[in-house]
């Protein structure tokens, strides 16, 4: 059953750009609804009904919302997917694809998201040197699990990659990778870009995102 899904998302945001590249993977129809976050939107008693932490992306099932862009792609697999390929039933390969995108979640987003917010909303543009040093262990780690693999667990790519790339990406707003140092993660990247879609799907919106951001950001030495 598909067309009833709903996202709700902002089209810059990086976690929303991870579920609309496994609704693509999916290959599912949805109706994309624009949270314009600067104007507050997702703040409004109507969104606060359906998401009261107040982030996008928001997925809407049918009337089953569920956020966190990690809980969406897994649900959007396990109910959706034709095989579990992205997302592998396997206990011991699913513990591998669940702990990349608990990193995503509490350590790589967090990286980008403990400078992003201050300067969306607060106005703060000086980013203190721990917050670049936590962006370099963060690509450091992504370096580490790559290891001589293709994709974030292995030769598969599965939601880790989706999950992880969006977000590694997007880190370029506050620190550009060194192609030098991180070898292996600016190849990863540069093979999920060539999948198809991925300019409609991520590339286009990444790149506003970049030139709102990075412009602004001052670094303390
Ligand atoms: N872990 C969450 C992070 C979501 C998140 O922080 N989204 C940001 C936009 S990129 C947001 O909605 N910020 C508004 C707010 O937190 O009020 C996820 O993966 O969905």
């Amino acid at each position: 059953m598909t067309g009833v899904l709903v996202l709700y998302g902002m089209d810059i945001s990086p976690p929303v750009r991870a579920c609309k590249l496994t609704l693509r993977a999916l290959n599912l129809d949805y109706e994309y609804k624009e949270i314009n976050l600067l104007e507050r939107e997702h703040l409004s008693e109507d969104f606060l009904k359906k998401n009261p932490q107040h982030t996008v992306p928001l997925l809407d099932d049918n009337g089953t919302f569920i956020w966190d862009s990690h809980a969406i792609v897994c649900y959007l697999v396990d109910k959706y997917g034709k095989s579990d390929e992205l997302y592998p039933r396997d206990l011991v390969k699913r513990a591998r694809v669940d702990q990349r995108l608990f990193f995503d979640a509490s350590i790589l987003f967090m990286s980008l998201r403990n400078v992003s917010l201050p300067y969306f909303y607060h106005q703060v543009n000086v980013v203190p040197k721990e917050k670049v040093d936590s962006i370099k262990d963060a690509y450091g780690h992504l370096e580490t699990f790559l290891g001589d693999n293709p994709y974030l667990t292995g030769s598969n790519i599965t939601l880790a990659d989706f999950c992880c790339a969006a977000t590694a990406s997007a880190l370029a707003a506050v620190l550009e990778l060194d192609q030098q140092k991180y070898p292996k993660v600016a190849a990863w990247l540069k093979r999920l870009s060539s999948l198809p879609h991925y300019e409609e799907d991520s590339s286009r919106s990444l790149e506003k995102y970049i030139n709102m951001l990075k412009p602004g950001l001052k670094f303390e030495q």
